[in-house]
């Protein structure tokens, strides 16, 4: 792990980071490959794989089980987005501590209450938890950490719940001030606008960090000319794409009465072994098996 760059130090360099969601050590590996400064270990994508809402219906071991899979795949930092933290400020030090120990390099907490749902359903029931409630979550976060390099983000979710860029000012000073490494401000809005509008407002000392799934056209020169986002993560791209890919296979194969057309389209089964990483497990096989 000596090459390992943290996220301050991808940060240093570039000034603003792009992270791409990933459900699994193969949608992780493919992102890095693609030349992504980092994984965002997504709850959305993780309970759209088991077929569940973003809820929080999926467990902790279930999306700890994943992450851990995942960090041992790749080289680049991966962000554990922790929903509300399973519970409170107590069930976050358990959180914080299992997560870093899987090789989590930052979690993300948003200030929901517990059961969350989903920020970006329309008509999705938003209830935030009291400010102070939320920086002791914060608190309890850094002093649960080992590496300082291991990043407490918090997440407002003011702007999804409709309380309007005053209440996200106020809260992200608070968390902030509660130790926060970054702030993490979403909007479900169809433009750029209250999400351009809020970075202008951010007077703090901690950069932002964007989901802009609602609002794609808000692409890097945008983000970089109001100096105070540092990472962009692509919250759920990965997934869509698959399921794209994967209805029109299916739906080909069933109308062709056969894969003959549409294996010309996809990727052949080696690029699949070259990914499981097959040539090791022949060398292994080759040493060892005696
Ligand atoms: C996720 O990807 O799980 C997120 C981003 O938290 S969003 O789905 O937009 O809430
Ligand atoms: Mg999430």
């Amino acid at each position: 792990m000596s090459t390992f760059k943290t996220i301050k130090s991808r940060i240093a360099e570039r000034g603003l980071i792009h992270v791409m969601a990933a459900h699994s050590p193969m949608s992780a590996v493919l992102a890095e490959e693609a030349g992504f400064d980092g994984i965002w270990a997504s709850g959305f994508e993780l309970s759209a794989l088991y077929g569940l809402p973003d809820m929080s219906l999926v467990t902790m071991s279930q999306h700890l089980d994943m992450l851990r899979a995942m960090t041992g795949h790749v080289s680049i930092p991966v962000i554990a987005d922790i929903d509300t933290g399973y519970g409170n400020a107590v069930n976050v030090t358990h959180v914080v501590r299992e997560y870093e120990r899987a090789g989590a390099s930052a979690v993300v907490i948003e200030d929901k209450t517990f059961p969350k749902v989903t920020s970006l359903v329309a008509g999705g029931r938003q209830e935030l938890v009291r400010t102070e409630e939320f920086q002791g979550k914060i608190e309890a976060a850094i002093a649960t950490r080992r590496d300082p390099d291991f990043l407490i983000i918090a997440r407002t979710e003011a702007l999804i719940a409709g309380l309007g860029e005053e209440e996200a000012l106020a809260r992200a000073v608070a968390y902030e001030a509660a130790g926060a490494d970054m702030i993490l401000i979403h909007s479900k809005r169809k433009t750029p606008n209250e999400i351009e509008s809020f970075a202008r407002a951010w007077k703090g000392e901690v950069p932002l960090v964007i989901v802009p799934t609602s609002y794609p056209e808000m692409d890097e020169k945008r983000i970089r000319a109001l100096n105070t986002i540092a990472m962009v993560i692509y919250g759920n791209h990965g997934l869509r794409a698959a399921v794209t890919a994967m209805t029109e296979t299916f739906r080909r194969i069933i109308a062709d009465g056969g894969a003959q057309n549409a294996s010309r389209d996809i990727v052949s089964v080696e690029e699949i072994f070259r990914l499981q990483d097959m040539e090791a497990a022949k060398d292994s096989e080759r040493r060892y098996l005696k």
